[in-house]
């Protein structure tokens, strides 16, 4: 396997961690752990040990040792989290964290939005919500897929004076630049409808999820705003680590897959697990690495 034949991500991530002297073993041992098939993993970090010089500064095509450093510490919510108040002050609204877990970093607010806010989106949303899809990570395209059986859109950022006011809210509240952010996107589970457990990042070993990494580069975190209070289920579960956070309305959790050596981290595999009684809304925001250019911004 040649080195520059692979995934301009992986190169940078490859190189990054070769300047900074892990191991390949190390390295290995990382891939794996984020699901690479072995073969592809092994045949990576063997062309990156072969072919990368041992003090190669990175190059203008990928991002630098220093930038990816960067991203993981400037990573929203990044640091001291344990440091901060109960309460954290926002330009317009104090709001509850109500736990925290350190790896994978995951928090819960509370009073993120008001209810008014909650019942503003989902009014805003309910004439335009279409079936769900999931990116197809061979080809790129966007599919309907039994795994997401909920209905969905988006607002394009800024669209108005509401998800600007929110935008903002949520900018100050994880310390993540306004443009780094995806459009809200709204999604609407009717009883039985589920998300079954996946990874909000795209893996760059697809050839199929270069165009969406291309804006933006990778997603590194996401919150989940929970809408409405939901009769029964449609709690959002992260399997690996046992948690399941009950939707409540106003609430909204948050997670960011890398470590603080900025690698993606597999325990935030998460799911919406099925709603069996009632109707579940939640509003989505994922955070980019770099400004987000795509479609809504
Ligand atoms: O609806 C949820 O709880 C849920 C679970 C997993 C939403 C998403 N992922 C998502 O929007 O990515
Ligand atoms: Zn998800």
């Amino acid at each position: 396997m040649k080195f520059n034949r692979l995934p301009p991500e992986l190169q940078g991530w490859l190189r990054t961690m070769r300047a900074r002297g892990s191991t390949p073993a190390e390295v290995l041992q990382t891939l794996l752990q984020s699901k690479y098939d072995q073969r592809y993993a092994s045949d990576a970090v063997d062309a990156a040990w072969l072919e990368i010089p041992a003090q190669a500064s990175a190059g203008q095509a990928v991002p630098s040792a220093e930038a990816v450093a960067q991203t993981a510490a400037a990573s929203p919510l990044s640091k001291q989290l344990f440091d901060l108040p109960n309460n954290l002050d926002t330009f317009d609204r104090a709001v509850e964290m109500l736990f925290v877990i350190e790896a994978p970093r995951v928090v819960l607010f509370g009073n993120l939005l008001s209810d008014d806010e909650c019942d503003a989106l989902i009014t805003l949303s309910r004439a335009k919500v279409q079936r769900s899809s999931v990116v197809n990570a061979s080809t790129g395209a966007y599919d309907i897929h039994p795994a997401r059986t909920s209905a969905g859109t988006y607002f394009n950022r800024g669209e108005n004076e509401l998800l600007q006011r929110i935008e903002r809210r949520i900018a100050e509240l994880v310390d993540c630049p306004l443009e780094h952010g995806e459009p809200i996107q709204v999604l609407h589970y009717q009883p039985g409808g589920e998300y079954k457990p996946h990874f909000d990042y795209f893996d760059p070993v697809h050839p199929g999820n270069q165009e969406v990494l291309a804006q933006g580069g990778q997603r590194i975190a996401t919150l989940i705003m929970y809408l409405n209070d939901v009769e029964q289920g449609g709690s959002t579960v992260f399997p690996e680590i046992g948690l399941d956070v009950l939707p409540r309305k106003g609430h909204a959790v948050y997670f960011a897959y890398s470590d603080d050596a900025g690698a993606l981290d597999a325990r935030t595999l998460h799911g919406g697990s099925p709603v069996t009684g009632g109707e579940k809304w939640i509003a989505t925001k994922w955070f980019r690495q770099r400004p987000y250019g795509g479609p809504g911004a």
